[in-house]
């Protein structure tokens, strides 16, 4: 059992050590050997969005990522415009049709903005297609090359749940910005001296939400086809509020890099969250998106300051003595906390605090999380209930509810 030492090309890129991410993300050991489908961790989340040009935009303003790639008809792109952002290891790439006939308006039309691929760096893709064929996945693009003067990156890419999909990357070969067809490209927009480096470092977990009764297929898909174990936050009882109900469990790589919690609605009073995904993302896909911090407090005032809104945390959550009692001492005086909405949570490994915006787009489906952790590998589940409720109020307001 060892921690695999190799970083991703994105965690080299941002310049981050294994210690960093250990605590950041919380890696564990495992036998890389008998990892029948080998992942470094994550390459990029794609998304598909109305308006690529202005979302780019938007993501460097207030989220403070930086610009570093782009493709478009500048570049003989006629498809689509496609511009990749970073923060420290997360790469997020914006897509948006340009020839009416682009394939990404149909996503876009049926789902609104949402994440098509959740991509990662392999060290073997040839090698993971072929288990995950064996296993019965779809393999929607068949491993090839593609080069540039920058070198050449093997990929390929299979299905998961709903229109979403997993491209596997090998870019050992490769030093381009992004991938060939794309070009560098920065922008014009200075960052304020005031505002932080990076408001975030790492991806920590992407949770998928899938159709009543499906989530353990899915979960048995991701053990199956891509050899990932389940996380001790493996439940699978629901998790209920007064009204309505869900059903979590967690999959994760060898490493731990890539966590994937894996959602079903449940019968409730009351329509669940899930449900509501589902409908208005008219299928199962990406949910939220957890992004690891080491400063939340300075995160969320960031934020905060360039309007992003975060679900309402009662104060009562922070007067709750039982909280109080479990979640013991942590680095700022519980009032920091409160005054942001923050949550906590502890337990055997240590604790952990994280924050909740609502929807970003028109539709509520796709949030964000962003999560501060010190020593916890969990997901907060001493929150859920406080967290499904905020969530609950916020869906009564849609009139979904
Ligand atoms: O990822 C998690 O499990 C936590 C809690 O619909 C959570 O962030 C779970 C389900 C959900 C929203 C948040
Ligand atoms: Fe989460």
């Amino acid at each position: 059992m060892s921690i695999d030492q190799t970083l991703t090309s994105q965690e080299r890129l941002a310049d981050l050590d294994l210690q960093q991410l250990r605590q950041l993300v919380g890696l564990v050991e495992y036998d890389a050997r008998s990892d029948p489908f080998p992942v470094k961790g994550w390459d990029a989340l794609v998304w598909s969005v109305g308006n690529a040009t202005q979302t780019a935009l938007f993501y460097q303003i207030v989220f403070g990522m930086e610009l570093i790639a782009y493709s478009g008809p500048e570049t003989g792109n006629r498809d689509h415009q496609a511009y990749v952002l970073r923060s420290g290891a997360v790469q997020f790439v914006f897509k948006g049709g340009f020839d009416p006939k682009s394939p990404l308006l149909e996503h876009h039309r049926r789902h609104g903005d949402g994440v098509v691929d959740i991509a990662l760096e392999v060290p073997d893709v040839d090698r993971c297609i072929q288990h995950a064929r064996a296993q019965g996945a779809t393999v929607v693009v068949e491993p090839h090359d593609i080069a540039d003067e920058h070198g050449t990156v093997r990929m390929a890419a299979i299905a998961t749940y709903g229109e979403t999909r997993h491209t596997l990357i090998d870019r050992s070969r490769y030093t381009g910005p992004y991938l060939p067809g794309y070009v560098a490209r920065t922008s014009g927009y200075a960052k304020p001296a005031t505002e932080p480096k990076r408001i975030f470092q790492a991806l920590d977990h992407v949770v998928g939400n899938v159709e009543l009764g499906r989530m353990d297929e899915w979960v048995a898909f991701y053990n199956r086809v891509m050899g990932f174990t389940n996380m001790a936050e493996f439940v699978g009882e629901d998790i209920a509020t007064d009204y309505s109900a869900l059903m979590s469990k967690v999959v994760a790589s060898g490493n731990h890099r890539v966590k994937f919690p894996l959602n079903e609605p449940a019968a409730g009073k009351k329509r669940s969250q899930i449900d509501e995904y589902l409908d208005f993302y008219d299928g199962p896909g990406a949910q939220h998106l957890a992004l690891a911090t080491n400063d939340i407090l300075r995160t969320v005032d960031s934020l905060r300051a360039k309007g992003i809104e975060f679900l309402a945390t009662p104060d009562s959550y922070y007067s709750d003595p039982e909280l109080r009692a479990r979640i013991g001492e942590v680095r700022v005086p519980i009032e920091e906390l409160q005054s942001r909405g923050i949550l906590v949570d502890r337990d055997e490994d240590g604790y952990l605090l994280q924050i909740f915006t609502k929807p970003l787009g028109d539709r509520p489906t796709v949030f964000f999380e962003f999560i501060e952790r010190h020593g916890s590998l969990g997901f907060g589940i001493g929150n859920f209930k406080a967290l499904f409720e905020a969530i609950e109020r916020e869906q009564a307001k849609r009139g979904n509810f």
